[in-house]
């Protein structure tokens, strides 16, 4: 056996079995190995950003690493906003990355690069194989590390020559260290911060926004008071009818003071004390009010399941009915022009039972949460690293991660620009993925942000970096030419029949939304 398939059998024996690719020359012994060996599911995304995205977009739907195979530093480099947004998500990936054979470097080849340097940024560990007899071994540490809770970043490089060089054959990976318990004070506190009778919110990140540890937080603020609150961009939140309601604190800023105001204890179960997405002229960096106390309950690593029993045994809540669980109330379809708060209806009235909601629609999609809470139960993921061109690999990869849920990719059409080439990988894996392009024309928050950060009325040739309408990008021809169908929306009435032809069908499905 070589040393590539000893890697993709240390990858398909501890149960990595979908790896995302985009090989060159350096990978060719990968590439081969994968017909060697049963059980890998490969797909090829024709841009890096693509491959990474959809490995994001897998782990938020499996908790399993999904593998990457990517070529060089210059693959890799394509492949590294995806990277960002997946560390920040705190998604685990095994990152397969070939290199020039070792005996090759000395030569600066043209692809020659520091690869381990590229990666280092965006990855938790990085490890370059020193030889084909220990590749394996390699790849079943990066597949442990990438399962370390809460989701690790793994780059292991492989030199070409460690790939077609002699192997033992593969390696067993060790288990991944449980999550941990928090300690018994942190629960303490939180609990004397929830009811010392001042205005307490308990914030919500990471694995505490689904299933029991959701449940838990709204038995305890049922029996506290306090409110709940979700960060603005989370991994992957359980939504809509007979779920616990929680908000998410708005993007901008004022918005987001606001919702905080008059709080005077905040405790954080898997988020971060709440910081502005950027800083601006005469506004707070940090959103919670100066007055605010902070109590860590547990960071995004910990087993916030745990965290939240005991701080419902704490409290006594944990036979309290929980708080905010909304009953499924579809509303009626609306007629008439396209509007935010129509689109927002139309979707909450067609939404699937059990869809992915993927949400890179930027500005227009801010406030539809507002509208879900009360639509079928579903799951909503978001940009967590805010690196736009997330939205469409993600949404490729969880269809792949859970092939029997519909999927609704939420998209900007300026975000959506940065890897259309998804559509194409959709269409060849038949993925069952709903896209709404939200066409507006514009990169229309930075219109916003143009004000916002008071630099003036925009003169021609700033309007000419924030306005895509010259010349205007034809959606419905754009998924065609990838092998999608798509229509065209202008009114509600018609987004609501393109939906219901989308929703219709088992594979992917493009709608212009003109907005
Ligand atoms: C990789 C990357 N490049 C640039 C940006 C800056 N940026 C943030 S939002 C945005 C425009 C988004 O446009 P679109 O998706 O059409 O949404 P809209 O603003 O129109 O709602 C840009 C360019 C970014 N966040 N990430």
């Amino acid at each position: 056996m070589n040393g590539a398939e000893s890697l993709v059998r240390t990858l398909v024996n501890n149960g990595v079995n979908v790896c995302f690719t985009n090989p060159g020359t350096s990978e060719m012994h990968f590439v081969a190995a994968l017909d060697q060996v049963d059980g890998m599911r490969c797909v090829l995304g024709l841009f890096e950003g693509v491959v990474t995205g959809a490995a994001d977009g897998y782990y938020r739907m499996t908790g399993n690493p999904a593998a990457t195979l990517l070529h060089l530093g210059p693959g890799l480099g394509n492949g590294l906003a995806n990277l960002h947004n997946a560390k920040k998500a705190n998604s685990g990936i095994v990152n397969i990355v070939g290199e020039h054979a070792t005996y090759h470097l000395r030569h600066d080849a043209p692809l020659t690069s520091d690869i381990a340097g590229v990666a280092r940024p965006m990855s938790h560990w990085v490890k370059t194989a020193a030889s084909s007899a220990s590749l394996a071994h390699d790849c079943a540490v990066a597949i442990q590390t990438a399962r370390e809770a809460p989701g690790h970043i793994a780059t292991l490089i492989a030199p070409a020559d460690t790939a077609w060089g002699p192997s033992a054959g593969p390696v067993e990976a060790a288990p991944a260290a449980q999550r941990q318990a928090v300690a018994s004070t942190a629960v303490s506190a939180a609990a004397a911060a929830l009811m010392r009778g001042e205005p307490a919110m308990l914030m919500l990140g990471g694995a505490a926004l689904r299933g029991k540890a959701l449940e838990l937080a709204g038995r305890i603020a049922a029996k506290t008071g306090c409110r709940l609150m979700a960060e603005y961009n989370n991994a992957r939140m359980e939504c809509g009818a007979g779920r616990v309601r929680v908000d998410r604190l708005p993007y901008a800023v004022d918005n987001a003071t606001a919702a905080l105001q008059g709080t005077r204890q905040l405790v954080l179960a898997g988020a971060k004390v709440p910081v502005a997405f950027f800083a601006y002229p005469d506004k707070p960096s940090v959103l919670m009010p100066e007055d605010c106390t902070a109590t860590v309950l547990a960071e995004v690593g910990h087993d916030l399941e745990q965290a939240l029993e005991a701080l419902a045994t704490e409290v006594g809540a944990l036979r309290t009915p929980p708080a905010g669980i909304a009953t499924l109330a579809r509303p009626e379809l609306p007629g008439g022009g396209l509007t935010l708060e129509g689109i927002a209806m139309v979707l909450a009235a067609l939404l699937p039972e059990q869809a992915i909601v993927v949400d890179e629609s930027v500005s227009s999609g801010r406030n539809f949460g507002a509208m879900m809470g009360t639509a079928a139960p579903h799951d909503w993921l978001n940009i967590r690293g805010g690196s736009i061109g997330w939205g469409l690999p993600t949404a490729t990869g969880a269809a792949i991660g859970a092939p029997d849920r519909k999927v609704i990719a939420l998209e900007g059409d300026g975000s959506a620009m940065y890897t259309v080439q998804s559509l194409w990988t959709m269409a060849r894996e038949n993925l069952d993925v709903l896209v709404l392009v939200f066409a507006n024309s514009a990169y229309q928050i930075l219109r916003g942000e143009l004000a916002n950060m008071g630099a003036g009325t925009p003169g021609r040739r700033a309007r000419d970096m924030l306005m895509l309408d010259r010349p205007v990008i034809d959606w419905v021809a754009l998924a065609r030419g990838h092998g999608v169908e798509a229509g065209r929306a202008a009114t509600l009435d018609e987004l609501a029949q393109q939906m219901q032809r989308g929703l219709a069908r088992h594979g992917p499905y493009v709608i212009e939304v003109v907005l």
